[in-house]
């Protein structure tokens, strides 16, 4: 299955998922699980298979001031197809991330209904569970979450110089993000090192707000501790043969000719796959947020 970003309307191709969100540069598409092979669904779930992996796509529309029930709904429903499967990772893609409806901005919203999905699925220990995750906006009119899981039991990291989001303190939202900073997880003979979406947070705090060349520093520190935290040094792999995904979401388009430069310098090679997106972070202040998923 591959996942294609842009404005142009579905192709409807078999396998292929559309995200509404305009690709500024590199790969205009995503293919982590290019052998996934599509198998029965339901009612706004699509699902595939590739070796004992489950992959998903749940999709609903946004319909303000019930962002946090649509957030709850469409977890359950993820929750519930997932089994007795770990999840290993979420992509979340939220309409109008940043505005407000009835006070909550639409983002703390969806963090209040995912959380109260994981607590009541998987019990109040649920934090130990989550998984690495991502969430930035889309131009589309639906909440897209798209998950992978697995039989094998993964294992879940922290960045020792951010709080853990699921620890995070209610000025960021009246229900903490649920997410791990990174998750490791192997399947059959292939292991799977998701890095969550990093940004310039230290501790809780945004470092840095609307500057993007000292969010891009925090933003690259981040990467490599919770590089060093995995246990693939400081560069996430970069000297060993390991396939490795990047996404990094801009704020502003205009910003692309300098974060490329940037990253190229830095934390980027040639044979890496790297798709640039034009999306909203989930804090105003924050202008740019970079993941990676490393494939052995
Ligand atoms: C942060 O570190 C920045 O809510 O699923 C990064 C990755 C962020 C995942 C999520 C949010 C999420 O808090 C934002």
């Amino acid at each position: 299955m591959r996942i294609v970003f842009g404005g142009a309307p579905a192709t409807g191709a078999p396998g292929t998922l559309r995200i509404e969100v305009p690709c500024l540069g590199g790969a205009p598409f995503e293919e982590l699980f290019a052998d996934a092979a599509p198998v029965p669904g339901g009612p706004g779930i699509d699902l595939y298979r590739s070796g004992g992996l489950l992959i998903g796509h749940v999709s609903a529309p946004f319909a303000a001031p019930d962002l946090a029930e649509t957030a709850q709904t469409l977890y359950r429903q993820l929750l519930a197809a997932c089994g007795n499967r770990h999840l290993f990772r979420i992509w979340n893609y939220i309409p109008h991330i940043n505005e407000f409806a009835a006070g909550l901005e639409n983002y703390h919203a969806f963090c209040r209904g995912r959380s109260i999905a994981f607590e009541s699925f998987l019990g109040g220990r649920f934090q130990a569970l989550l998984p690495a995750a991502s969430a930035v906006g889309t131009r589309g009119k639906n909440l897209e979450v798209i998950f992978v899981a697995g039989e094998n039991a993964p294992r879940h990291f922290e960045n020792p110089e951010q709080i853990p989001a699921y620890r995070y303190p209610p000025e960021h939202g009246p229900r903490s993000p649920s997410f791990a900073r990174a998750t490791a997880a192997r399947e059959g003979t292939r292991t799977f090192t998701f890095i969550s979406g990093t940004a310039a947070i230290k501790g809780h705090q945004t470092v840095a707000p609307s500057a993007l060349p000292a969010q891009l520093d925090c933003t690259l520190d981040n990467l490599r501790l919770i590089s060093r935290v995995v246990g693939r040094g400081e560069h996430l792999g970069a000297e060993h043969a390991v396939q490795r995904h990047f996404k990094i979401y801009l704020r502003h388009a205009a910003d692309l000719a300098a974060t490329r430069t940037r990253l190229e310098a830095s934390l980027l090679k040639p044979s890496d796959r790297v798709t640039y997106l034009h999306a909203e972070i989930c804090r105003a202040a924050l202008d740019v947020e970079i993941e990676a998923t490393l494939i052995d």
